[in-house]
């Protein structure tokens, strides 16, 4: 610790950032976040001292996260929706595990093995028993074999909605057939900003949300394709009477009572989605879905005419080309300072066509994949 000036420290900041990576560099193109909306910056910084954990002194930030809620209620077809904007999809996993496993007393996850890793960090916190589920040929959540798996003992079954690797979509309509008993989770950190706006488009899009009658809870993340700033994922549940198995009595606080796993609460990504869900509303969010979708498919073209092969035709905004070795090329991409990421199941290289991700830079990414995959054998 010194005593530097501001003028000081905030060149010691800048230096800081300098090293990192930044949307706007057009380099990184294996992260689900995005550059926030100017708005939502904006917003941001209007919230920093709001801490929702004592909500009694902000009522106009628990105001708006109130509204938050409920416009993604309403994007995912869910009426008296209740829910707390999180820090992130990690948190939504970790609050409807602990829900279920309170409420039913029981301990066993079961979930496909395209879950995100964080469903596991979940299981272990908890000390419930994580059990996965193999995946159909196209990489969904494979039915038969989740009947054959759940019974007396499950606490909990999680779906998918948008899978971190490939985008895949669950079947949450024959899942919750089997599931009509058992808590059932859906997890759509990444398609929860996806999917609604796919169907405005036109493509065929199975339920996924509260729309079948089935699911429980959703998780859905602004930080991801909401276009918020980073912390900002929220679990919306079908009951209120459900955070009654998560509520801790506060005494000292505004409010005699919590329901939240965190105390304090980041109240800035709460306000920057509110914002950003404002100011871009259905019209907003679908033309930044559908200029993904298209960098998407020409993404696809350009890898297929120099001889890659796509796993799936992307449903949402996620490329994965097969590779023999991703590693290898990931490596080289990564000395050229492109920040893709791999996929194992199958292995892969994974691109995340975020809206950062335009043509032009694909354009050039594509010059340096072709080489790359041409000197490693690949091509
Ligand atoms: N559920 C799904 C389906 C996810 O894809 C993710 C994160 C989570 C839950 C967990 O969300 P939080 O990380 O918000 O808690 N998926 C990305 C991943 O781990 C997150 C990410 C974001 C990765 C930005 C890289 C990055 O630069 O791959």
């Amino acid at each position: 610790m010194k005593d530097y000036t501001q003028e000081e420290v905030l060149k010691i900041l800048e230096d800081i950032r300098n090293e990192d990576f930044s949307f706007s560099s057009g380099r990184v193109l294996g992260s689900m976040c995005t550059q926030p909306l100017d708005i939502a910056k904006i917003a941001h910084g209007m919230f920093i001292e709001s801490n929702l954990g004592n909500p009694g002194l902000y009522p106009g930030t628990k105001r708006m996260e109130r509204e938050v809620i409920k416009m993604q209620a309403e994007l995912l077809h869910g009426t008296e929706i209740t829910g707390n904007v999180l820090g992130g999809g990690t948190e939504a996993n970790i609050t409807a595990l602990w829900i279920a496993r309170n409420m039913t007393k029981k301990r066993q996850v079961v979930f496909p093995k395209s879950a995100h890793f964080s469903v596991h960090k979940a299981c272990d916190l908890l000390g419930m028993e994580p059990v996965m589920v193999n995946l159909d040929d196209e990489y969904r959540m494979d039915v038969d074999a989740l009947s054959k798996t759940v019974g007396d003992d499950t606490a909990a079954v999680i779906a998918i909605a948008g899978t971190t690797e490939l985008g895949a979509i669950d079947p949450v309509g024959e899942i919750a057939e089997v599931c009509s008993d058992i808590f059932l989770h859906v997890d759509a950190a990444f398609g929860g900003y996806v999917i609604p706006f796919l169907k405005d488009l036109d493509h065929e899009m199975p339920p996924f949300d509260f729309e079948v009658g089935g699911v429980n809870s959703v998780g859905i993340d602004a930080h991801k394709m909401g276009m918020a700033t980073v912390p900002s994922g929220s679990i919306l549940v079908r009951s209120s009477d459900y955070l009654e198995n998560i509520t801790f009595r506060s005494p000292y606080l505004t409010r005699e009572e919590q329901r939240s796993l965190s105390g304090t609460r980041c109240s800035a990504g709460v306000a920057s989605t509110y914002a950003a869900m404002e100011f871009l509303g259905k019209t907003g969010y679908t033309r930044i879905v559908k200029d993904c979708m298209d960098a998407s498919e020409h993404l696809v073209k350009k890898g297929e005419k120099a001889g890659l092969e796509p796993v799936i035709k992307p449903i949402m905004n996620i490329v994965n080309f097969r590779l023999k070795k991703p590693d290898d090329v990931y490596k080289a991409l990564n000395g050229l300072d492109w920040k893709v990421s791999i996929s194992r199941n199958p292995p892969a290289l994974r691109i995340v066509v975020m809206p950062h991700v335009t043509r032009a830079i694909i354009d050039d990414f594509m010059v340096d994949l072709e080489r790359v995959c041409k000197e490693l054998g690949e091509l």
